[in-house]
């Protein structure tokens, strides 16, 4: 029998795939729907303190291999959003707040009410690739994400993850600075930084020119983040970039990860993507003679 629960530290879920943060997460009706669809933790949108509109139109566009996004961090700030979260207290599925500032007191407010709202865990957003003060400036730097884990880590007692980008040149910095201010897992990867010129106009599409790329084309970056954290850092590590199928989980799994979040997969396979991954993934193992995720976590590591 293949048992595919898995555990992040304290938080155990039913089965090993999230939805990651972004896509069909922007009210309760959505998040529900992706319950529905099987997903074993559903991560909100990132919220912050204020509603913001994020930016113009066109915000996302659809690549040859994958998804470009620039968003802009739309959402309803968390005075809103706290309605959403409360049609979602009982659900059955661990909800995972993600939250985005400038601040540690931001970071720590947010946090806070997540946790007054049901929360199972926050994950603290510090690598949006193309958003002006609350992306890469917290991410990259490494005295400022201590300060901001901590911060979050001394005000909740529920988990903090904090997911964290491609787009640096030593991730295993950012996951250090994460680690000492007593992060309980560490997400990676965000999206790529990138973009796409329109030949005609010769001019970048997206209204923010700068977006951030997810979907298959991501996936060896992702893992190769993966592999490279899990022999450096002690915290669990959760997945996600261009994770599609069960394989694709198999193979995150083996580079070191305890759980997957999927989220460009919802968009090509339809929301049903969750329960057909897991079908995968254990008709997978089963073939292979695995009877549990935690044999294949870091299977491939050195
Ligand atoms: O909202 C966005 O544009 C966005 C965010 Br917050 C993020 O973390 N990653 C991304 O690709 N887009």
């Amino acid at each position: 029998m293949v048992d595919i629960s898995t555990t992040i530290g304290s938080l155990r879920i039913k089965n090993p795939t999230m939805l990651a943060s972004g896509i069909m997460d922007e009210d309760a009706g959505s998040m529900h729907r992706m319950i529905r669809s099987g997903a074993g933790a559903i991560v909100t949108k990132s919220i912050g303190l204020h509603a913001r509109e994020g930016y113009p139109n066109p915000t996302v566009l659809e690549l040859e291999y994958g998804l470009l996004n620039a968003m802009g961090l739309p959402n309803p700030g968390i005075d809103a959003y706290e309605d959403e979260l409360q049609l979602l207290k009982k659900s059955r599925v661990p909800i995972i707040g993600s939250i985005y500032g400038a601040t540690p007191d931001e970071f720590a407010r947010l946090a806070d009410t997540m946790q007054h709202c049901g929360a199972a865990a926050v994950e603290l957003n510090v690598s949006c690739p193309h958003a002006k003060h609350y992306g890469m400036e917290v991410g990259c730097d490494t005295q400022l994400l201590y300060k901001i884990v901590t911060a979050v880590t001394e005000q909740v007692t529920i988990p903090v993850f904090v997911k964290i980008s491609p787009n640096v040149t030593n991730i295993v910095e950012i996951a250090s600075a994460a680690e000492q201010g007593n992060a309980d897992a560490i997400v990676a990867i965000n999206t790529v930084k990138a973009m796409k010129i329109d030949l005609e106009t010769r001019q970048p599409i997206l209204a923010n020119k700068t977006g951030g790329y997810s979907g298959r084309a991501i996936k060896p970056i992702g893992v190769r983040c993966i592999y490279d954290l899990a022999q450096h850092i002690k915290l669990p590590l959760i997945g996600v970039g261009g994770i599609t199928t069960g394989q694709d989980a198999v193979e995150y799994f083996m580079a070191g990860a305890s759980a997957v979040q999927l989220g460009s997969a919802v968009y090509y396979r339809g929301p049903d993507v969750f329960r057909a991954v897991c079908t995968e993934l254990k008709d997978w193992m089963s073939a292979h003679g695995y009877t549990n995720v935690s044999q294949l976590v870091g299977a491939a590591l050195p």
